[in-house]
């Protein structure tokens, strides 16, 4: 492989963001392909994951992770084949997926920031999706921050995506009642028809509130909030007593330029003994080993459905990103590089 005669397309950050993303908050260039150097290997990228997180990453705040530099390369998961190594545990041809490889389409990363994707487990792509990071959330989320009992009841909010789908359907499993909201007839009509909620709330088209007291007459004793604000608001006003929120993400709030007031019905958690707890995917990263086999099995005996929202070609990376934080998405959303 000829490195220095490899052109390297890139997405980069141009401006901080101030609210909802633009097109001209990106640039999409082209650099040369550097020599690795050793223990290094070069990733030809086949699939970009697009995550939430990434807002964050745009500003320039205190956060688990520092910001992305302006000029630099927008950081991202994704999964890709090795075409030159220096390194002593990967060879060329090797499948690997790595949380920081970025929004291109050649990496080159250190050895130790990446690791070897099974293709005969799954669909590579898995690796970003049910089987990588926004799994693992949904998997220790409910099951280490929810904990959930046969016959509870359960809200998730922000249900088919990549997190939400794959909430729902572990609840059912574990003999919950599913209770999805989501915006819009196509996205519920899903859940209910093909992923088997036991109820859908169509957030844009219904009362929360009301529908929440008619699905769960005697409370709602999980939830999965991804999205904050006053979704979540009428969730809580209708827990029952000792449940448990997870707070996965506030996808409403990302984009805000002022900090809203928070959680309204406090009294609510007061009265109900509830607790609510944040979490953040990596701590539970000793224990993926166990749940991606677990995981892959549920999906090959095709006990869960795993929908994803396909998006042809990196320059098409930044309207997709905008688009996921306005709900256009459909299922996780990923971008095939090559
Ligand atoms: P996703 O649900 O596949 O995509 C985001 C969805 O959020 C959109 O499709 C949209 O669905 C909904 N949304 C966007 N703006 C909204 C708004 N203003 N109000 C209500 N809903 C809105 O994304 P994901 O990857 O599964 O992530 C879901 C949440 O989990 C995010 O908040 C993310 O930050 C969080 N997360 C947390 C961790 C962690 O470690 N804590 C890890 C992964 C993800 P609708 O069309 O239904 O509105
Ligand atoms: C996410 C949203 C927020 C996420 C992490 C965060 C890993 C962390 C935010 C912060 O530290 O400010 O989806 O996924």
């Amino acid at each position: 492989m000829k490195i220095d005669s490899l052109n390297n397309k890139k997405v980069i950050l141009n401006k901080r963001p101030i609210g909802m993303p633009k097109d001209s908050d990106f640039k999409v260039i082209d650099t040369p392909v550097r020599d690795i150097k050793n223990e290094e290997v070069l990733i030809k990228i086949i699939w970009l994951s697009l995550d939430p997180y990434m807002r964050g990453r745009m500003n320039d705040a205190k956060s688990y992770a520092k910001p992305v530099p302006l000029g630099d390369v927008m950081t991202g998961g994704a999964v890709g084949e090795i075409i030159s190594s220096k390194s002593k545990t990967f060879k060329i041809g090797d499948i690997v997926e790595g949380f920081t490889l970025g929004w291109q389409q050649y990496a080159i990363s250190s050895s130790n920031l990446i690791r070897k994707i099974d293709p005969k487990l799954a669909p590579i792509q898995t690796a970003l999706g049910i089987l990588g990071m926004p799994g693992m959330t949904a998997y220790f989320g409910l099951y280490q921050i929810c904990k959930p009992i046969p016959g509870d009841t359960i809200v998730v909010s922000a249900a088919s995506g990549a997190v939400g789908q794959l909430v729902g359907q572990l609840a059912t499993i574990s003999g919950c009642k599913v209770i999805g909201i989501a915006g819009g007839e196509k996205k519920c009509s899903y859940l209910k028809d093909i992923l088997k909620f036991n109820f859908v709330i169509d957030y844009k088209n219904e009362n929360i509130g009301e529908k929440i007291k008619m699905y769960a007459p005697d409370g709602v004793n999980m939830y999965f909030d991804n999205v904050g604000g006053e979704i979540s608001d009428k969730v809580i006003e209708n827990l029952a007593p000792f449940s448990r929120v997870a707070v996965c993400g506030v996808i409403s709030q990302y984009n805000l330029t002022e900090a809203k007031l928070g959680i309204r019905p406090q009294r609510s958690l007061l009265t109900n003994q509830a607790s609510i707890q944040g979490f953040l995917v990596f701590q539970f990263a000793d224990k993926y080993h166990i749940a991606i086999p677990r995981l892959a099995k549920l999906l090959n005996q095709r006990k869960i459905i795993w929908k994803e929202d396909i998006v042809v070609g990196l320059e098409n990376a930044v309207p997709a990103f905008i688009g996921l934080m306005k709900g256009k998405n459909f299922g996780k959303l990923l971008i095939k590089v090559s």
